[in-house]
């Protein structure tokens, strides 16, 4: 490696390894690793799996390629020798930014495992040049500005691959470009992202805004473009299709070449839709093998044998439904496929609450899925439960055999190997490296649970964490944190299912109590971080009040030696890889029954951080693992709040009328300090919500949370039981693998040969 550098440097830059810059180290490492990885690809496989999903939140590459590739150690020493840093040449690579929250990341570590596995498995999806906007902060308002992150040194390879798509009005050229997706000591599979060659990004201007209609420019330039107006719900249409019918034309183009003759499609492929974003791929499948001359209904059964439909969300808001007259101007070849497979469930089920078109013409995209795909999965036990029982109760009393689920995972390579590198090397050092290819293997950390060193070494590497934190922010945020406090974080998209603004009311109740003279015995350090999406008020609202409460506390010299509240800006996933392992206790307070499952419980578990959460979501199947007695478990159940919906009983109102703590807790929102801190407008409009909608029952479980809170602080005071906790969660971790995970989406779903 030393001579391969040296050379490269020398043959490519005309200088000394010592000589060049990150940037230009970053460069050379990137050909590298391009190259190693090429060495890895395989044709292994007949069937092959396509995930295709609107989002892949891959995260940076560097370093998670050089550990796949077993690289990582060797490169890091040979930079050292020349006086260079791998960390500082990880700051030079840009974060993609290409996903939005749990669904993008699940979707990267999803792909990280199949390659580990040697699984024959690619993903498909778009190339957003400005990806999810960038979030900043100002007066203590969420603005949004577009986030560049591609850039001339880049992981994308432009390939040969081309497809002319054919929308309503307009025929664009498409282009591929794929980036390496590296197993761990396995093969290298591929992350397929289609653009168009006549973007343009100067359209873009104020903000995030630029002209929706005009598809050729804007087509691939933002993931999640504003669909407040028509116009915004038209260009998300455009890049589904345009998504999707790249991967039909190529998944047929692939399993051709290997040797299907398409009516044995399924034995070629297996397609992954991750949730309903990537839907309208069945009927443009349909389309393409009528097309080639397959009648309808053999087009519809080969179909249906090859896809498989992952639902994400119970949120009845999320799940996508396009009135017919929005299909007709952007894809009128699928409306009269969408028709005939309206028209099948029809004449099959009388009920109409599973037809396909709905009596006001609107198009339900899950619905397609669901008739039109072999398998239908939940993201964890509750969460499928849930669909079976409730959601999707109609569907599952008809096909009961296609419903399963599949309980989401993470991969340890950037979890815990990558992120947490004193972690893993401790971990090592106990129990050997067995863990990394086999994550049950944690378990056997459990022989030290009463070994009073260990657990002191493990408080010492939480310290250092913090420590790496404390500095990093404070560098590239110039925020500041308390290194001798508690960590207590809560980091995900801002929705009020998540309830931030539970989490807000306790700050201000922790506030009040310091003023009045009781005084914490450690310090708390409060971090949120989260974007909002662009139209949500509410979820704006609530940004706002964190930042106003952190500037009040901040400023106020009786509380903040002891408080510390900080909302980290543009919260991503380079963010979390630094906050996760710094984390003592984990927020993890949906209300129950709303989160699927959620998966930053899972990273905070692996990272020793232990969790305050609703029995919501894969909280349920933490709680099982690690025992009562290592986590902190507060609030109704799923049930007692699908009752609650059901009857429509929950009233906030009458928590605010009869309960003083709680109204003196809302009422801060509105109150002299806030106001001259904050707009008016927007503290009063949250006030107002919570009191007369709170449609996600913060109210409800606010008490109970900050009783379970406060014994989880005292907790963390007894230095040694608090570092069982954190053992035990650690050693339980191994389950939410995404390794697992991709194992029994294998076994039960694609069956890969
Ligand atoms: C839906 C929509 C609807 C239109 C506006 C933009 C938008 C963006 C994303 C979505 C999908 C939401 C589904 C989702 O992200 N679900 C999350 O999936 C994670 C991985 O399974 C899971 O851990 C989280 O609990 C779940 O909320």
């Amino acid at each position: 490696m030393e001579q391969k550098l040296c050379y490269m440097a020398e043959e490519h830059l005309g200088k000394t390894l010592d000589a060049c810059t990150n940037q230009e180290i970053y460069g050379l490492l990137l050909q590298i690793i391009k190259e190693e990885a090429k060495k890895k690809e395989s044709m292994q496989g007949k069937r092959k799996l396509y995930y295709i999903s609107a989002e892949f939140l891959i995260g940076k590459l560097l370093s998670n390629n050089l550990i796949n590739l077993k690289l990582y150690d060797e490169v890091k020493t040979v930079l050292e020798k020349y006086g260079k840093n791998l960390s500082e040449i990880e700051e030079v690579e840009m974060e993609p930014s290409l996903g939005n929250g749990g669904l993008g990341r699940l979707a990267a570590c999803f792909l990280d495992s199949i390659a580990t596995l040697g699984l024959n498995g690619d993903g498909i999806g778009l190339n957003y040049h400005y990806g999810l906007f960038q979030q900043k902060f100002e007066n203590h308002l969420q603005k949004e500005v577009p986030n560049p992150w591609l850039s001339e040194q880049s992981w994308l390879t432009k390939t040969d691959v081309t497809y002319p798509i054919s929308f309503g009005n307009l025929t664009v050229q498409s282009r591929m470009y794929d980036i390496d997706v590296t197993g761990y000591e396995n093969r290298t599979n591929k992350l397929h992202l289609f653009d168009i060659e006549t973007i343009d990004e100067s359209i873009v201007e104020d903000g995030i805004h630029f002209n929706k209609e005009d598809i050729e420019h804007n087509l691939t330039l933002f993931l999640y473009p504003d669909d407040s107006d028509e116009q915004g719900r038209l260009l998300r249409i455009y890049q589904q299709y345009f998504m999707v019918s790249n991967g039909a034309r190529l998944i047929l183009d692939e399993c051709v070449a290997r040797g299907s003759n398409l009516h044995d499609l399924h034995e070629y492929a297996a397609i992954q839709i991750n949730d309903t974003h990537p839907t309208m791929v069945i009927p443009e499948l349909i389309r393409l093998l009528t097309e080639k001359g397959i009648d309808m209904d053999e087009a519809i059964e080969i179909v249906t044998k090859t896809c498989a439909y992952t639902n994400h969300t119970i949120l009845s808001e999320a799940l996508e439904k396009w009135p017919i007259h929005y299909l007709k101007k952007v894809v009128p070849q699928l409306v009269p496929i969408i028709e005939i497979l309206d028209d099948k469930v029809r004449r099959k089920f009388e009920d109409s609450s599973v037809y396909i078109i709905d009596k006001s013409d609107v198009v339900h995209m899950a619905h397609i899925d669901i008739h039109y795909g072999y398998s239908v999965n939940g993201v964890a036990a509750l969460h499928t439960e849930i669909l079976k029982n409730n959601e999707l109760n109609n569907f599952y009393r008809i096909y009961p055999e296609k419903f399963n689920n599949k309980t989401n995972g993470i991969t340890f390579r950037r979890w815990l190997m990558h992120c947490n590198h004193a972690l893993t090397d401790f971990i090592t050092d106990k129990i050997g490296d067995g863990f990394k290819k086999d994550a049950s293997e944690l378990e056997k950390l459990l022989a030290y649970k009463e070994d009073e060193t260990v657990l002191s070494d493990l408080l010492k590497i939480k310290t250092e964490c913090k420590k790496a934190l404390v500095s990093y922010l404070k560098q590239t945020q110039g925020i500041e944190l308390w290194e001798n406090g508690i960590f207590d974080i809560q980091i995900k998209r801002l929705h009020e299912y998540k309830r931030q603004q539970m989490n807000a009311l306790y700050v201000i109740y922790k506030y009040l109590e310091i003023k009045s003279g009781k005084i914490p015995t450690t310090p708390i350090n409060v971090i949120f971080g989260a974007k909002a999406a662009p139209a949500y008020t509410i979820a704006k609202d609530i940004i706002h009040l964190i930042l106003c409460l952190q500037e009040l506390i901040q400023k106020d010299p009786e509380v903040h030696p002891y408080l510390n509240v900080v909302m980290v800006e543009n919260y991503n996933v380079t963010l979390a890889e630094k906050l996760i392992p710094a984390c003592d206790l984990s927020e993890q307070i949906s209300l129950a029954s709303k989160e699927a499952s959620g998966t930053g419980n899972m990273k905070f578990m692996l990272n020793g951080a232990v969790t305050l959460g609703t029995m919501d979501g894969a909280n349920v199947e933490i709680a099982d693992l690690v025992g009562r007695e290592n986590i902190y478990i507060f609030g109704e159940s799923s049930q007692e709040v699908i009752d609650h919906y059901n009857k429509g009983d929950y009233h906030p109102n009458w928590y605010y009328e009869n309960d003083e703590e709680v109204r003196k807790l809302i009422d801060f929102i509105v109150s002299e300090p806030m106001l001259a801190i904050g707009q008016e407008e927007n503290l009063r409009r949250l006030h107002h919500e919570l009191i007369h909608k709170d449609w996600f029952m913060t109210l409800l479980d606010l008490k109970d949370y900050m009783k379970k809170k406060e014994e989880a602080y005292a907790d963390y005071e007894n230095r040694m039981e608090w570092a069982k906790k954190m053992l035990t969660n650690i050693a339980k971790a191994g389950f939410f693998s995404s390794d697992r995970t991709i194992a029994q989406y294998n076994e039960e779903i694609w069956k890969l040969s």
